[in-house]
């Protein structure tokens, strides 16, 4: 949920990192749009055959860093493609092409997101939709927005008309888990949606457009961003037990719905593969 207290010098910090991170993730998007060929090649693959990574993957993470270094050089940056570089009390979490699979196949759900984090504590956070030509964005205390109108999550709505985000990972064994949780889950909720990028599914959290989303894998640059836009929304974001949310599960919802999402969840031991 929204950090109530931000100092004065926290919240003008952060809105600063906001201008800039958006400025970022637009020219990123832009570039990914006017280069993505019909069919884009797969460059490699990572956990699995399935877990690909395209050239523009590469290039937007590319492009991304170049941006961040020439405008602060001293700050630490985390991406999915190029892993970790330097140190200190500001880092930048990027996933470059969050939804990798729905750029390949041409599928309308990818974004670019970006995160700030200040000692320790993400601070600002911004998701371009690419395809949608959405931008959401947020800072610390400041509440989240897209397109000039401020967002609210969903409140008030019972587990079982819940329209509920998950997604699935690329190995076998967790797949198998995954089903064998979504098989307990169906029943209990409205519906599902797989939109492919946790990025997007918590933005959508944020503006109304699904009730809550989980997901055991997603890593910290798939969530930094969208996490605090949902919380700004006014969801919890977070993990199983009081944790943090982290690969082994990220759920996200507003206040009432997540604790009957964490009730159902729990019991099902979903922080496994087989
Ligand atoms: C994606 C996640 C999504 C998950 C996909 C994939 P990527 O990230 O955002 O939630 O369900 O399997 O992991 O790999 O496209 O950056």
């Amino acid at each position: 949920m929204s950090d109530p207290v931000v100092s004065e010098a926290a919240a003008s910090e952060a809105a600063g990192f906001v201008e800039l991170a958006e400025r970022i993730a637009r020219e990123a998007g832009e570039m990914l749009l006017a280069k993505r060929p019909a069919r884009p090649e797969v460059l490699a693959t990572k956990s699995s055959p399935t877990d690909v990574v395209t050239a523009l993957d590469k290039a937007s993470e590319e492009l991304i860093r170049t941006r961040i270094r020439q405008a602060r050089p001293d700050d630490a940056i985390l991406g999915e493609e190029g892993g970790s570089t330097g140190d200190g009390r500001v880092r930048w979490i990027v996933d470059p092409i969050d939804g990798t699979v729905n750029f390949l196949y041409g599928l309308p759900e990818w974004s670019v997101s970006i995160a700030v984090e200040v000692d320790g504590q993400v601070v600002a956070g911004v998701v371009n939709v690419v395809p949608r030509g959405e931008v959401f964005t947020a800072a610390r205390g400041g509440g989240a927005w897209l397109a000039g109108e401020r967002l609210r999550c969903n409140t008030g709505v019972p587990l079982e008309q819940a329209l509920i985000a998950t997604g699935f990972g690329y190995g076998p064994g967790r797949r198998a888990v995954q089903a064998e949780v979504l098989a307990q889950v169906v029943p209990r909720v409205r519906d599902i949606r797989r939109g492919g990028s946790a990025a997007s599914d918590l933005c959508s959290v944020a503006a109304g457009r699904v009730d809550g989303y989980y997901e055991r894998g997603p890593q910290d640059w798939d969530y930094a961003a969208g996490g605090l836009i949902a919380a700004e929304a006014g969801a919890r974001f977070g993990g199983l037990h009081g944790k943090p949310a982290n690969p082994g599960l990220t759920l996200c919802a507003a206040p009432g719905l997540f604790e009957e999402l964490h009730a159902l969840l729990a019991p099902l031991n979903p922080e496994r593969d087989s």
